[in-house]
């Protein structure tokens, strides 16, 4: 996550300005991921001991709050490189990151309690209240930035199709790991199956999506740069 953030914060200076928010978006994401990966690390080595192949619980509760606090800053901002990168018009840059990211913060707070409840039954409840912002995004995407993509320059339209796949498969990752204490597992087995699913979808989802992101915004950077070129040839 480091690595990747600072890997789109260098990029910067390879695209024009107009894409450059995107990439420092792209990087502060990561980094926020970065922070919060050390901290659920410590909170995990409190809470678990590994002998062999055995996971115990020591007793000190592991503390979920990490990766919500991380999810309810990044994934909002995750939806908002996408469009930005998109450089639509500014109204509908603005209307889109709001709505987009209102139900994104509205599905990560909803999911909390059903993260953190003891018992199956609570944990459905949230989940299942969870999903209906997440239908919502997903719907979004496919709608509402399909129209968007297919006024994009072509040459990058495959490209925001396979970021947005990108996206779509990853966070559709993130409900089943949430199934886990669903099936014959409980307890510490379930608890790291879980934490090793969100990390694995958080690779792709935040580093992984970023460097798609970096490559749309170079391709765009060179296209507009060449039909811009009458204007800058001189003598
Ligand atoms: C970087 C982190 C990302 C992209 C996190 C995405 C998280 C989700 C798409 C979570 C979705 C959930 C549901 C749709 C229902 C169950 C509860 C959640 C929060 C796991």
């Amino acid at each position: 996550m480091s690595a990747a953030a600072l890997f789109l914060w260098f990029g910067r200076s390879q695209v024009t300005p107009p894409y450059r928010t995107a990439l420092v978006i792209s990087g502060l994401v990561c980094a926020i991921a970065a922070y919060h990966y050390f901290r659920i690390f410590e909170s995990w080595t409190a809470a678990y001991e590994v002998r062999g192949a055995e996971i115990t619980a020591t007793g000190y509760a592991f503390n979920d709050a990490y990766r919500y606090v991380d999810w309810l800053l990044t994934v909002p901002l995750l939806l908002i490189e996408l469009v930005l990168v998109m450089r639509l018009s500014e109204s509908e840059t603005v209307s889109k990151s709001m709505r987009l990211g209102a139900a994104a913060v509205l599905m990560i707070a909803l999911g909390y309690p059903g993260e953190v409840a003891a018992d199956n039954g609570t944990r459905a409840l949230w989940g299942t209240l969870s999903t209906i912002p997440f239908l919502y995004i997903v719907w979004e995407l496919f709608r509402g930035l399909g129209a968007a993509i297919d006024r994009q320059p072509e040459a990058v339209r495959p490209l925001i199709r396979k970021a947005r796949l990108l996206t779509f498969a990853s966070w559709g990752f993130y409900p089943i790991v949430y199934m886990a204490p669903f099936a014959d597992i409980s307890g510490a087995s379930a608890e790291t199956t879980i934490q090793i699913g969100y990390t694995l979808a958080d690779i792709i989802a935040k580093a992984g999506v970023g460097v798609m992101i970096y490559m749309i915004a170079v391709r765009k950077s060179a296209i507009e740069r060449d039909t811009a070129a009458p204007a800058t040839v001189v003598a």
